[in-house]
């Protein structure tokens, strides 16, 4: 057994997002989201259902904040969508959208609860998507003016910002994979989408510095571990290790190079123009001082962490292939590997290789079936197994030299996981989605330990 200390300071949070939770989709003005949009069409969820109620949360924030406290966390995590505030996307701001994040931002405060904003965590204004969305240079534009209302609304409170929300998935995942809303499939555009989500990262950064005077700013990336199928001296290990490394640049470092100041990396430059995806070369859609916008500094890098992929090289030598034969690891019920090395790995990555000043895991937690037993409990000992592994990976890290100075839990609560519906239950307190009750999990009370005692045993 061995204890692990956390520094008196370390940021313990838990996570949501304001389409996963908040539901009132259609109230006090909201306007339309790529999300409401793309859950209201047939087929897209898998359960067919929508985030139209969700945890109903903008109804009942007050009792939702009573929770995050008694469950004894320093901070929460939440979004602003961005219909709340402008309808259109731009243009006439919407005072009740406005007034809904002055309350919540009050009573978190209240309750002794540091606010982190998200500016955008998917929700891109139905409005904008018809101009052309992301893959529009105008929206990133849009997004700096709206991080400007939203600042000067919230910015003598809120003192922790995040711009965008996992750009991989705002663009790859929503332009190229069509898993998420607006679900097209196209790599040229998956490519403009990315750089004006990275673009309007860079463009808010100082529009929340000059609004919210010492606030820290931050982006939060998501990252999955990319692990080679096979290794030397298999015969295809070479092939693995190229494949694993073009999937880390599709993945990984196509996002985490230029927010470095590293621009692209070269090697998916060369990999996208062979794919096509760059018909007309990058000067498409970068323009003369993007990446210097982009590399804009801010105050600490959020990360989010679920899982590993394990990688062979394609069967055509194109490209990459998922090898599940080569991924025996237990699953979450996402069917994520459960992997807490490759934490540890991202983190000390992040401190030798691209030496980030400071990390916050903005996200971490795991999916599983859970519900009240016999005795009305929440018995999930596997998410317990889960959040104390990775706990012990970013101890590990922070030994190693890594500089992580916080941790939020995905979720507070069992919420609409996109595509998935309501399928998956990652939170740490569990919702009755009939009733809109709420009951802490045991996870939640061994996280509410950890906290309590900034120590763990494991
Ligand atoms: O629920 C999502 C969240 O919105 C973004 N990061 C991953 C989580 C789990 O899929």
């Amino acid at each position: 057994m061995t204890q692990y200390i956390f520094p008196a300071d370390f940021v313990w949070g838990s996570a949501t997002s304001s389409y996963q939770i908040e539901g009132a989709w259609n109230e006090d003005g909201k306007g339309e989201s790529i999300w409401d949009r793309f859950a209201h069409t047939p087929g897209k969820i898998k359960d067919n259902s929508n985030g139209d109620v969700a945890c109903d949360h903008y109804h009942r924030w007050p009792e939702d904040v009573q929770l995050i406290k008694s469950l004894g966390f320093n901070a929460y995590r939440f979004s602003v969508a961005w219909p709340r505030v402008f309808p259109d996307g731009r243009g006439a701001i919407n005072p009740p959208g406005v007034d809904f994040y002055n309350r919540l931002v009050d009573g978190l405060l209240e309750a002794g609860i540091t606010p982190y904003a998200t500016l955008y965590h998917w929700d891109l204004p139905q409005a904008l998507q018809d101009e052309g969305g992301w893959g529009n240079r105008a929206t990133a534009e849009a997004f700096a003016e709206y991080a400007d209302v939203v600042s000067r609304a919230l910015g003598d409170r809120v003192k922790n910002w995040i711009t965008i929300n996992e750009p991989w998935c705002v663009s790859l995942l929503s332009h190229l994979i069509g898993a998420h809303a607006p679900g097209l499939h196209d790599g040229p555009l998956a490519l403009r989408a990315a750089h004006h989500a990275l673009l309007a990262h860079g463009l808010a950064v100082p529009v929340l510095r000059a609004n919210s005077p010492g606030a820290e700013v931050a982006i939060t990336l998501n990252y999955t571990h990319p692990t080679p199928a096979t290794l030397a001296p298999a015969p295809t290990a070479a092939a693995d290790y190229s494949a694993t490394r073009l999937f880390d640049g599709f993945f990984n470092r196509w996002f985490f190079d230029p927010v470095h100041g590293r621009d692209y990396p070269a090697d998916m430059v060369t990999y996208y123009t062979e794919q096509g995806f760059l018909p007309n070369g990058m000067q498409d859609f970068v323009q003369p001082g993007d990446m210097e916008i982009i590399a804009a500094p801010t105050d600490y890098l959020g990360v989010n962490y679920y899982t590993r992929d394990v990688i062979k090289a394609a069967p055509d030598g194109s490209g990459w292939a998922s090898a599940p034969e080569a991924a025996p690891l237990e699953r979450t019920d996402m069917d994520w590997e459960i992997y807490p090395d490759g934490l540890y790995s991202l983190l000390c990555r992040l401190h030798f290789d691209y030496q980030t000043p400071k990390i916050i895991i903005t996200e971490n937690g795991a999916s599983y079936p859970d519900g009240p037993g016999p005795d009305g409990k929440v018995h999930d000992q596997k998410r317990i197994d889960y959040l104390r592994s990775h706990f012990a990976a970013v101890a590990r890290a922070r030994a190693a030299g890594a500089p992580v100075a916080g941790y939020f839990v995905w979720s507070l609560m069992d919420n609409f996981e996109w595509g998935e519906g309501y399928l998956q239950r990652f939170g740490t307190v569990w919702v009755d989605f009939e009733t809109q009750a709420r009951i802490p999990k045991e996870s939640v009370l061994f996280v509410g330990e950890v906290m309590q005692a900034n120590a763990l045993d494991a």
